[in-house]
């Protein structure tokens, strides 16, 4: 299984032999399906592999709230309006429930979020790309929370206690998300030719995006293989983009919209759909900072960290006044 693994990723894993007894002792438990807690002995680089994928993890929900914000106030419909603040409103519950979980490794939620704020710390390529139009928003929920369903549900099953079952409400609600997405998706299919148009537009612009978003390509995944070795992570990226393309094929079929590819084609021997080449450097550029949008949303970010400072300033004053007059009863 091992030698499996190892050629999976770019980087040597550990095989059972080479560990200490603390460690390999430690990679039995996780063998055999038995969680791992915030208080239990992990070798430091399992700690630091969950800080940065959950911290990344949190980032993204939280940056990812505003492209879908962008429309809350041009929501077609009071009804629209009001789903599309609960999704985001949902979407600042993920990350909270992620810097909660990222905090039982031993480091503090400002801390991360200041790294997230100086450009220091990745967050999801995908919300760096623009909201133009309605549709956009029918998009994300139907490819970026589907995209999310299909990496997050295996993590339900993650060997860190605290990100497992952070991500078991997660899951419910991103299908929920995924849901609304496909509605808006759907009467715009249904609707005018103009409205249609415009969801196919909006679908060339975020389908390969949305593949991209799995991560590089296997050869390319320096983390992958300790991160399977250690079921943090239980499938290639490869092979979630696959699951991925799979699911989303014949929902296009159904809105009868298509698919911005065209080498994509079903293949009876694999079983699985076959598609075009993936646009990397577009990727790396993006992941790097020179997306459409990465100034943008760091600037977003910045900025109501800011404007938020009389309000941490209030609550810290205000707990600070209840510990004294706790003192002096
Ligand atoms: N964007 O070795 P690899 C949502 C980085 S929120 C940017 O394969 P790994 C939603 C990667 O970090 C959904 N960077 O890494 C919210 C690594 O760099 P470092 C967010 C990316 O960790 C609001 C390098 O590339 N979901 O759905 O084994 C509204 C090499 O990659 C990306 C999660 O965060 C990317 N797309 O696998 C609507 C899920 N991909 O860190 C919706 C949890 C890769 O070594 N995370 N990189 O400097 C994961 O499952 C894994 O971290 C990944 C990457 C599959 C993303």
């Amino acid at each position: 299984m091992y030698a499996q693994l190892v050629e999976t990723g770019t980087r040597a894993v550990k095989s059972l032999d080479e560990m200490d007894p603390q460690e390999r002792a430690f990679q039995e438990r996780i063998n055999a399906g038995i969680k791992i807690e915030p208080k239990d002995w992990m070798p430091e680089a399992y700690r630091k592999t969950l800080v940065r994928q959950i911290s990344q993890h949190a980032h993204s929900e939280y940056v990812g709230m505003l492209p879908e914000g962008n429309w809350i106030s041009r929501a077609p419909s009071l009804k629209r309006k009001a789903i599309l603040m609960a999704k985001v409103q949902d979407e600042a519950g993920h990350a909270l429930y992620l810097y909660s979980a990222v905090e039982t490794l031993g480091v503090t939620r400002d801390g991360v979020y200041r790294d997230l704020l100086a450009g220091k710390a990745k967050y999801s390529s995908i919300f760096n790309y623009p909201t133009l139009t309605w549709a956009d928003i029918g998009a994300i929920g139907w490819l970026v929370d589907g995209s999310a369903i299909v990496n997050q549900i295996p993590i339900c099953r993650c060997s860190f206690g605290p990100y497992a079952r952070a991500m078991v409400r997660v899951c419910k609600e991103e299908s929920f998300h995924q849901r609304q997405g496909y509605d808006i998706m759907l009467a715009l299919a249904r609707g005018t030719p103009e409205q249609k148009r415009m969801a196919q537009d909006s679908l060339n612009r975020w389908w390969w995006p949305s593949l991209a978003m799995h991560g590089p390509a296997d050869e390319q995944s320096v983390n992958s293989a300790q991160s399977m070795a250690w079921k943090i992570k239980q499938h290639t990226n490869d092979e979630l983009r696959q699951k991925f393309i799979d699911q989303t094929v014949p929902q296009a079929e159904f809105l009868g919209l298509s698919i911005p590819d065209p080498l994509l084609k079903w293949n009876e021997v694999r079983g699985h759909y076959d598609f075009g080449p993936i646009d990397w450097e577009d990727f790396f550029r993006v992941v790097k900072g020179q997306g459409p949008c990465n100034r943008e949303r760091l600037a977003a970010r910045n900025r109501a960290w800011e404007e938020g400072a009389w309000f941490r300033d209030a609550l810290i004053a205000h707990v600070d006044k209840h510990r004294a007059q706790d003192k002096a009863a």
